[in-house]
């Protein structure tokens, strides 16, 4: 529910398989976040790792490609938990993402409760419009110099949830290195902001994750993908038997 604390840790699913959720779930994760902007996974293993997530006690977001009816549509009736939109750059973008995913008055959303979002047609119309308005939640990607800066304006845009700022893009879109304090100033700004307007913001985190819950203002964190565990995992593994 919306007035439920954000979930705080998660991870992206990058790979094309339902069993990277479960093992998700298994290590601990609050949340995973399914990549259909990038990645390669279909709608059909979309929907059912949206099952599996919510079997396993882990709350499904995805990440849409963009606002189009079928990017946004597919996720929420399988009953994805929460939606990423990415690329918003301001208050205007941050309503096209409202206005493709939330029912009237919010949005224009198209209703039907007879997929896994209206539990296969068992919930009363009023409740499944109110879970898709209230629970699910929608956040939206902030990921360049200019979103950073109106980062207010989007968060407050009514029927967004939260704000995530996407640390690759921003670096890539402002020409900044990722480490350059030119970035680390506006990401610092941008922080401050959310704090001043009560904005709930989450990020990507690697050693960082306590730093940026404690005391720089974050409710979530993405803290990895299936991928780059499994390649770090293994990298690890071999290189333990090769400098043995
Ligand atoms: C970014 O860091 O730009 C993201 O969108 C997270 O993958």
């Amino acid at each position: 529910m919306r007035g439920d604390p954000f979930p705080r840790l998660g991870a992206w699913v990058k790979l094309p398989a339902p069993e990277s959720v479960e093992l998700l779930a298994l290590a601990g994760f609050d949340f995973a976040v399914i990549d259909a902007e990038h990645g390669a996974i279909d709608t059909r293993t979309m929907s059912t790792m949206i099952g599996l997530a919510r079997g396993c006690g882990l709350a499904p977001f995805v990440r849409v490609a963009g606002t189009a009816p079928r990017d946004v549509q597919v996720p929420l009736d399988a009953g994805a938990a929460g939606l990423l939109v990415p690329q918003i750059e301001d208050a205007d973008r941050a309503r096209d993402a409202v206005r493709a995913s939330r029912f009237p008055p919010l949005g224009g959303r198209g209703a039907s409760t007879s997929g896994r979002a209206g539990r296969w047609g068992l919930e009363a119309l009023g409740d499944y419009l109110r879970t898709g308005n209230e629970d699910v939640r929608l956040v939206v990607q902030a990921e360049s110099a200019g979103a950073l800066k109106a980062i207010a304006e989007i968060g407050e845009v009514p029927g967004v949830d939260a704000v995530f700022i996407g640390p690759t893009d921003l670096a890539v879109s402002s020409g900044f290195g990722e480490n350059d304090s030119a970035l680390a100033d506006l990401i610092g700004a941008a922080e401050r902001r959310c704090a001043e307007h009560g904005i709930t913001l989450g990020t990507t985190a690697s050693g960082n994750a306590a730093e940026l819950l404690d005391s720089r203002g974050y409710s979530f964190l993405i803290l990895g993908a299936d991928t780059t565990m499994l390649r770090q995992a293994a990298h690890t593994l071999v290189s333990a038997v090769h400098t043995a």
